[in-house]
C-alpha cells in the first residue's frame, strides 16, 4: 500500500494521512500545545496545502517549508501494514529485561580510573541477581574517544583501556553460561576520522576508500557544501584546506559520515557485522541508524524544519531516501536468525517507526524513539519540570497505536540524558517513592525494558560545580559556542549543566565510598558518598533497587506482564490506571499511579485483587474503598487466586 502523491493542492487531511506528514503534524502540535483536534476536525482538514503556506508565510513557514515538507513525504509513499497479532510465540527479546552498561563507568579492575570487561565481569552476579537477561554494552571498540567510542578506530578490536578480544570473548562466554545475552552498540553511520579506510581516503583522492565518505567541494566564497549543522556544534562540514574539499560529520567533527550509497562500503560493514555475530554476540543496538542514507544531492535544509527539529538538514537524512532498502540489505546480508537489531531513531515519530519496526517488513525489531523524553515544548537544555502527566498520555497513545503491530522499547534514561528522577522532581525526599514509581511503570507496561545503569539504584543528576568538571563533547562544545554568543561563564555553565550527558556517565555507585575505582575516576563525581550505592540499597529492602528487583522477579513469574494485552483506565486528573491482561482475557494485574506530588483519591479495587507491590512498601489494602494516594505513590494490585505461584505474594505471606 502506498500513499498518494502530496502537492501544494493537496488538504491537511491527506497529510495526516501520511505517516510522516502524521508524524510531522503531530510534532507540530505537540510543540505548539495544541490537541490533534486541530488536525482531524472536518474544518482545517479541509484546508488546502497552499492556504496554509500563505498563512505560514509571514512565520517561516511559507511556500519553502512547504516544498520541504512534500519533498519528504513524498519520498516515502509507504503505508504502515493494519494491526495484526502475531501468531509466534514471543522472542527472547521481547520477554527479555535489558541493562544497558557504559563500561567507562561501571566497574574498574586495573586501577586506571576508567571501567573495563574485567570489571563488568567481576559484576556478572550482581546482574543476574537484579534479574536482567540481557546486557547492552555501549562502544567499546578501539577508539581516541572524542566521543567516548561513539567515534570507532578499529571495528575488530578492543580499546586498551577495556581489555581485550579475550576478555570480550570472556564476557560473552560468562554471559551466556549465566542464561544471559549480549548486544553491542553498532556505531555505522560514521567513523572515527583516525579509522584506515578514512585515513586513506584523505590521502589519496583515488584511493578506493574515497567513496567510503562523503567528501564535496565548498560553495563559493569558501562556504561549506550545504547548510546543515553538527549535532555537537558548528556546519556538519570539515574542512581539508590541503585539497580545498570538505568531508561531511553529523557529529564531532572526528566522526565521519559513511557513505552508505557505496555498496563496496557496505559490504565492509556487514563482514564486520557477521565477524561479531560469530564471535557470539546475540545483536545490535545500531547507533542513529535512520541517519545513514543521505540524498546525494545534499540540498540545503529548510531553516523553520531546522528551528523545530532543533538541526539544521534534518529532513534529509533522518529519514534519507534509501533508508529502508539500506536496512533490509544489512538485516538480510549481515544479521543471522534469532539476533536482535534494536535501532536508535532520534526524530522518527509514531508512525515512521511502524515502517521501520513491523515483522515482516525485515529491518529492525524496535527502535528507540524520543518523543517522550521531554516535555512538550522543552529540550534536553531547558530547566523544567519534566510532567509526568505527559509521559501517560504520551504513552497511552504510543502503546495503543504503535503497540497494535509493532513491540515498544521502554525507557526513560540512557547515556546521553540526564536522570529521569531529576528531571521529574530534584527533591531529595522524593527519590526513593518516585525511583520506585518509575520502576513500576517500566516494568509493567507492554515492551522490553532498558534500564540503564544506575538507574535501579535512583542515581539523580550530579552537582557538578565547574566546567573543568565535564568531560563530554558535546557539552565542551556547547559551553564554548554560549561564551562565543555573549553569555558569561556562569550562565552557560548553568544551561550545559542542565542537560549534560555527564550526568548519566558518572560512575557506577557500588558502595558508600565509591567502589568503582581505587584511582581517581575518569570523570569527577563530587557526590560520592552521598549517593544511592548498591550495598547501602541491598541491605534496605525499600530501596529503589529491591522494587526493581522485586518487579522484574514478578514479570517473570506471570505472562501477562510480558505478552498480556493493557488496557488504560479513563483519565483522571494527575492519576493513570491501567490493567494488564491474561490469556484468557481477564485483568490479571491492576496499576493504580499517582504522577504528581500532591495526593490523589482513588478507589480501590474490590474483593478479588491483593496488592502486590507499592511504591511506599506499605501493603494494605481495603477493598472498594475510597483511600489517598500520597504523592508519587504506586500499587500494583494481582488477581488473589494468581497470587500462589507469584514472588511477590509468596514473599508478603
Ligand atoms: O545527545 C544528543 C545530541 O543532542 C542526541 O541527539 C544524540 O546525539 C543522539 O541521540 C545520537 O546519539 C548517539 O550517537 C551519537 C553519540 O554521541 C551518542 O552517545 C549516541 O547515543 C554519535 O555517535
Amino acid at each position: 500500500m502506498t500513499a498518494p502523491l502530496l502537492t501544494l493542492s493537496s488538504r491537511v487531511r491527506d497529510v495526516w494521512a501520511h505517516p510522516l506528514g502524521r508524524d510531522a503534524a503531530t510534532k507540530i502540535l505537540m510543540q505548539a500545545g495544541l490537541s490533534r483536534h486541530w488536525v482531524d476536525n472536518p474544518l482545517t482538514g479541509a484546508l488546502r496545502l497552499r492556504t496554509l503556506a500563505r498563512l505560514g508565510g509571514p512565520f517561516g513557514a511559507g511556500a519553502e517549508f512547504f516544498d520541504a515538507l512534500l519533498g519528504l513525504l513524498n519520498t516515502h509513499r509507504d503505508l504502515p501494514a493494519a494491526p495484526a497479532r502475531p501468531a509466534t510465540a514471543p522472542a527472547w527479546w521481547q520477554e527479555a529485561v535489558f541493562y544497558q552498561i557504559y563500561p567507562r563507568s561501571f566497574q574498574d579492575s586495573d586501577g586506571d580510573g576508567v571501567g573495563d570487561l574485567p570489571g563488568i565481569i567481576s559484576r556478572l552476579d550482581y546482574l543476574q541477581e537484579l534479574g536482567v537477561d540481557a546486557v547492552w554494552l555501549s562502544p567499546v571498540y578501539d577508539s581516541p574517544n572524542d566521543d567516548n567510542g561513539y567515534d570507532i578506530r578499529d571495528y575488530r578490536a578492543i580499546n586498551p583501556e577495556f581489555g581485550t578480544l579475550a576478555d570480550m570473548d570472556h564476557l560473552i562466554a560468562e554471559l551466556h553460561e549465566r542464561g544471559m545475552r549480549l548486544i553491542m552498540d553498532l556505531v555505522i553511520n560514521h567513523t572515527s576520522d583516525e579509522h584506515p579506510w578514512f585515513q586513506a581516503a584523505l590521502a589519496d583522492p583515488a584511493s578506493p576508500y574515497r567513496d567510503y565518505y562523503i567528501f564535496r567541494p565548498g560553495k563559493a566564497g569558501g562556504a561549506p557544501p550545504n547548510n546543515w549543522v553538527s549535532f555537537f556544534s558548528g556546519p556538519a562540514w570539515r574542512h581539508y584546506p590541503e585539497q580545498d574539499v570538505w568531508a561531511m560529520h553529523l557529529f564531532t567533527a572526528k566522526q565521519m559520515d559513511l557513505n552508505w550509497d557505496h555498496a563496496p562500503m557496505r559490504e565492509d560493514l556487514y563482514e564486520m557485522v557477521r565477524w561479531w555475530l560469530e564471535r557470539g554476540v546475540d545483536g545490535f543496538r545500531l547507533d542513529v541508524i535512520n541517519y545513514i542514507s543521505k540524498p546525494p544531492a545534499l540540498p540545503d535544509g529548510n531553516e523553520f524544519v531546522g528551528d523545530l527539529m532543533e538541526f539544521t538538514g534534518i529532513e534529509h537524512y533522518f529519514t534519507g531516501p534509501r533508508l529502508h532498502e539500506h536496512l533490509r540489505e544489512l538485516r538480510a546480508r549481515a544479521f543471522t536468525p534469532g539476533t536482535v537489531a534494536i535501532g536508535e531513531t532520534p526524530g522518527v515519530g509514531t508512525q515512521f517507526a511502524k515502517l521501520l519496526t513491523q515483522p515482516g517488513r525485515g529491518e529492525l525489531d524496535m527502535v528507540f524513539t524520543f518523543d517522550h523524553l521531554e516535555t512538550p515544548g522543552h529540550t534536553r537544555f531547558d530547566d523544567y519540570r519534566y510532567d509526568l502527566t505527559f509521559l501517560r498520555d504520551y504513552l497511552t497513545e504510543y502503546l495503543t497505536d504503535y503497540g497494535a503491530s509493532c513491540w515498544p522499547a521502554l525507557f526513560y534514561e540512557n547515556h546521553d540524558n540526564p536522570r529521569m528522577i531529576s528531571k521529574v522532581d530534584p527533591r531529595p525526599e522524593h527519590r526513593r517513592t518516585l525511583g520506585r514509581l518509575l520502576a513500576l511503570i517500566q516494568l509493567t507496561l507492554p515492551g522490553t525494558p532498558f534500564i540503564y545503569q544506575g538507574q535501579e539504584l535512583g542515581a539523580v543528576n550530579e552537582p557538578f560545580t565547574d566546567i573543568a568538571d565535564l568531560r563530554d563533547v558535546e557539552s565542551l562544545n556547547r559551553y564554548a559556542d554560549l561564551l562565543a554568543s555573549g553569555h558569561g561563564p556562569r550562565e552557560a555553565f548553568a544551561q550545559v549543566l542542565v542537560g549534560t550527558r555527564d550526568h548519566a556517565r558518572t560512575p557506577m555507585g557500588w558502595t558508600a565510598d565509591g567502589g568503582f575505582t581505587t584511582a581517581v575516576p575518569w570523570l569527577p563525581s563530587p557526590s560520592t558518598g552521598a549517593r544511592p550505592n548498591v550495598a547501602d540499597s541491598l541491605a534496605d529492602p525499600s530501596s529503589v533497587l529491591h522494587a526493581y528487583r522485586d518487579l522484574i522477579a514478578l514479570r517473570r513469574s506471570h505472562p501477562a506482564l510480558t505478552r498480556g494485552e493493557v488496557v488504560f483506565g479513563p483519565k483522571a486528573p494527575g492519576r493513570w490506571r491501567y490493567v494488564r491482561m491474561d490469556d484468557d482475557r481477564t485483568a490479571a494485574f491492576r496499576i493504580e499511579l499517582n504522577l504528581t506530588d500532591t495526593p490523589r483519591r482513588f478507589t480501590e479495587p474490590g474483593p478479588g485483587w491483593q496488592v502486590v507491590f507499592t511504591t511506599s512498601g506499605e501493603l494494605t489494602h481495603d477493598p472498594g474503598a475510597r483511600s489517598i494516594l500520597a504523592p508519587y505513590d504506586g500499587r500494583l494490585y494481582a488477581r488473589t487466586h494468581l497470587c500462589a505461584r507469584m514472588h511477590l505474594c509468596a514473599k508478603m505471606q
